[in-house]
């Protein structure tokens, strides 16, 4: 059997679409599909009525928008769990946007999954249920655990599901059997004892979302400046003269960034956007929370200059500016910041042959711009004093990641851009705490201060690496991995080459998820399964002590509380620390750590995390000031504690980025403006123009034309893998869109099926999410 057809056959059972539907994993939908270019701002009344439908469709009228005043809010509310944007630092303004409403009211919804749900529907009647439909069941209430007899999930008490998990973990041949996921919205707190039951119990099998994001960013900052992190926070976004926003869709994913670019360009600084689409970010916005102009229906520019690079083109463009900068420094000694060089860069000299020794047509064509457009970015970032470089998964979830990210490095550095207010690196991250999640101790390899974690907390972690995403996906395939633990996400959805993880979670004895809403996830499962329903963010956490906060980090190293005031969607969720705490009292016997004096009272945990995390000293106090405190970190003070003690200079080779033949097309995939990653709230995408279709892919019209397939069309993909393998999928919409020939684009995750397992970084091991090599023809 080809893997293509293994690929239909894993679709088949408990994964949609058995056969492609127009909804894709959206709700189900029989209106016609539209799509017309869309010509209106970005944010503003658009932004506003679609809020008011799902409010609306959650029956939240009154406490969603009573919630919303809450959110972001130093101190007395709790963050917002939707995306890592750093909160409004100034004054005390209304800093929420529509995604974070919808996000927040998802969470919020009246519904409920009981058990009367449950012993309603077998698990296989579910699994022909829409991703959307599972969600739409509302939050769900106590815990469940597979019953193979009536194919059902049926109610367990939270001891008897601790112990089977203690159980099965005891019976293990080796710590190195079980492997456990973090999603990027698990607390500071709940993090560190997450990281502690695992490394006690003995593995760092601890693959997480952050291995499909923004692992390529954290490996080349580190390598280039010794942080995983961006350096630099809003007040320095507030300053530059010049930003570049490279591969972000900002007005869906980070909307309050919208804020941000539209103060900038009214300030007369520059705003590049790189993009193989003209998102509507790169145009103009009505400021959301600018009553007035929102009134008025009065918009501003949010970008100067677009650039629609090829897809994993950005080095190329990067690397031509640098050219540009070496150029002028042989007229202008200022156009570099030669004391700068000096005394903290390495690697410089042979930075500067290999980029005088690459030719512009090389640039050009690996680029997809014209030289005279690349000297004119050069000739922005020469005239501004102070430069921004931002960054999302356009960037991070290529082959070339590592390089392409440690390169933007390397034109900060020419003209010292870093450690210096308004200036630096700045990447943009994804779920609410996917940053703290690491600063934590949320990492397959052993961190930096496994030593300080044995010490204080009387444990022998151990000190060999475990396993990422992709080789958890592998290791339950080949039967190495026996328990899946997916601390909240949605594993079987996200991650790459859906029908072989579907394959491996149903290989383990045993899985469990942590969840608040019933996804897909727990309908493909192990032998034995657990569902452990836990209190979302925005819900009061009792303890022994009282009322807990928990803390996050956002995407600009900047810690505050989080603390929840709502009542509990069921009288029996659990906080995650206290299921964290339950599991590591069941598996480890003979543990010396007070899992009960944690939970009582979360200062003690913050206590421990005081001892053990570098930059946490003090962390009880330093929480409880207004807006919290930033990590120290050394590159914003020009201290760069590589093995040189300077910044590195990186010398990759140009890559090639261009299929070997005309007929490939480099797919991207990309998430909708009504979803947030798995969770799927409409089938329309608003700013790209699109209504009631998700099983669609974007191609230029030229590419379309060769292909004798006209706009709507019906059309099948299929992928080559890396290792030869394809993988397809059937009846998918073709519509033109504006973007580089050669190129195509569609959403996650009904595509993932199309990334093969050994489609990942070399550099970076992420999966290819932005660059699958594939054919498009009209379906017969
Ligand atoms: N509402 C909402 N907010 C979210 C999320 C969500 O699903 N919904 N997800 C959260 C998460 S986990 C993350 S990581 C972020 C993701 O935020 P984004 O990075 O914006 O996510 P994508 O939708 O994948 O969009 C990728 C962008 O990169 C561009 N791109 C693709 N290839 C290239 C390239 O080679 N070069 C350049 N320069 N650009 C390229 C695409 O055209 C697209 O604009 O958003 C977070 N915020
Ligand atoms: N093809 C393709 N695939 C991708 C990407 C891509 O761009 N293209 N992007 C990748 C990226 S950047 C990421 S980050 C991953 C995301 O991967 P995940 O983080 O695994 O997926 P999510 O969809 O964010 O998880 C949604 C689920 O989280 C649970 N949840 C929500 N809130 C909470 C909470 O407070 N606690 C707990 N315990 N659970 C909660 C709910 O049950 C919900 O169903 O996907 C990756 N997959
Ligand atoms: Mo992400």
């Amino acid at each position: 059997m080809s893997t293509e057809e293994q690929g239909r056959q894993g679709l088949a059972f408990g994964l949609l679409p058995a056969e492609p539907r127009q909804g894709g994993y959206g709700p189900r939908t029989d209106r016609p599909w539209s799509r017309k270019p869309y010509r209106h701002p970005a944010a503003g009344w658009g932004a506003a009525a679609s809020v008011g439908r799902v409010v609306l469709r959650e029956r939240e009228l009154v406490a969603g928008p009573l919630a919303m005043l809450k959110m972001n809010h130093p101190i007395s509310g709790y963050d917002c769990p939707g995306c890592a944007w750093p909160d409004d630092l100034g004054n005390l303004k209304l800093d929420i946007c529509e995604n974070g409403v919808k996000h927040v009211t998802w969470e919020m919804t009246r519904k409920r999954v009981d058990r009367a749900f449950f012993s309603a529907h077998t698990v296989s009647e579910l699994a022909d249920w829409t991703d959307f439909d599972l969600e739409d069941q509302g939050r769900l209430t106590e815990p469940m655990t597979y019953d193979s007899e009536t194919d059902r999930y049926v109610p367990i008490s939270w001891d008897d599901a601790f112990a089977l998990i203690g159980d099965e973990l005891r019976g293990l041949a080796s710590p190195d059997e079980a492997a456990f996921y973090t999603s990027g919205r698990l607390s500071n707190e709940a993090t560190f004892l997450y990281q502690l039951m695992v490394r006690e119990y003995g593995t760092n099998n601890l693959p997480d979302c952050s291995n499909m994001c923004h692992e390529a960013s954290g490996r080349a900052l580190n390598a280039s400046i010794a942080t995983g992190k961006g350096t630099v926070d809003l007040h320095d976004w507030e300053q530059c003269d010049a930003l570049f926003v490279l591969g972000v869709n900002a007005a869906s994913n980070a909307p309050r960034m919208l804020t941000a670019l539209s103060d900038a360009v009214r300030r007369g600084a520059q705003v590049v956007h790189v993009n193989p689409l003209i998102e509507a970010a790169a145009t103009r916005t009505i400021v959301p929370h600018e009553f007035v102009d929102m009134a008025r229906f009065k918009s501003t520019d949010t970008g100067t200059m677009n650039l629609q690079v090829r897809p994993g083109g950005d080095l190329a463009l990067i690397r031509g500016m640098a050219k540009v900068v070496f150029e002028r420094a042989q007229t202008d000694p200022g156009a570099l910041d030669s004391a700068f060089l000096d005394r903290y860069t390495n690697g410089f000299d042979d930075y500067r042959m290999l980029v005088e020794a690459t030719q512009w047509p090389d640039l050009v064509r690996q680029s997809g711009l014209s030289e005279a457009r690349i000297r004119a970015a050069a000739e922005i970032y020469l005239a501004s004093e102070r430069t921004v470089i931002s960054w999302c998964l356009g960037v991070s979830q290529h082959e070339h990641g590592v390089d392409t990210v440690r390169e933007i490095v390397n034109l900060l550095l020419l003209r010292g851009n870093i450690g210096r207010p308004g200036a630096g690196p700045s990447p943009i991250r994804g779920h609410s705490n996917v940053q703290g999640n690491r600063t934590c101790g949320i990492d397959h390899r052993p961190p930096a201060w496994t030593d300080r974690l044995a010490e204080v907390c009387e444990i022998e972690p151990p000190r060999h690496p475990g396993l990422d995403t992709v080789k958890t996906i592998r290791a339950m395939n080949d039967g190495s991995v026996k328990v899946f633990v997916g601390m909240g996400g949605n594993f079987v959805l996200a991650a790459p080459d859906t029908a072989f993880t579907a394959e491996g979670l149903r290989r383990c004895r045993l899985t469990v998820q942590v969840s608040t809403k019933l996804n897909r996830s727990h309908l493909v499962h192990g032998e034995k399964a657990l569902i452990l329903p836990c209190l979302g963010r925005t819900e009061r956490d009792e303890q022994t002590g009282g009322l807990q906060g928990v803390t996050v980090e956002d995407a600009m190293s900047m810690v505050h509380l989080s603390i929840g005031r709502k009542q509990p969607a069921s009288a029996h969720l659990l906080s995650e620390p206290a299921i964290i705490a339950g599991m590591a009292k069941a598996t480890l016997p003979d543990t010396r750590t007070p899992w009960d004096a944690y939970i009582a009272d979360y200062d003690r945990i913050r206590d421990v995390m005081a001892r053990v995390l570098p930059g946490f000293e003090g962390f009880n106090e330093l929480v409880r000031e207004p807006h919290g405190f930033r990590i120290p970190q050394g590159a914003r003070e020009r201290e760069f504690g590589t093995a040189s003690g300077r910044a590195e200079f990186s010398h990759a080779p140009l890559p090639d980025v261009i299929p070997a033949d005309s007929e490939t097309l480099v797919l991207q995939t990309v998430r909708s403006h009504d979803q947030w990653n798995t969770t799927i709230y409409s089938n329309d995408d608003r700013y790209r123009g699109v209504k009631n279709i998700r099983e669609l892919i974007f191609m230029h019209a030229d590419d379309m034309r060769v292909r004798g397939i006209a706009d709507g069309d019906m059309v099948d993909i299929v992928s080559t893998s890396k290792d030869g393998s394809t993988r397809s999928l059937r009846a998918f919409r073709a519509v033109t869109y504006d973007l580089p020939r050669g190129s195509a684009a569609g959403y996650m995750p009904e595509m993932n099926v199309l990334i093969g397992h050994r489609d990942y970084s070399e550099q970076s091991d992420q999966p290819l999410m932005k660059s699958l090599r594939v054919t498009v023809r009209p379906s017969r």
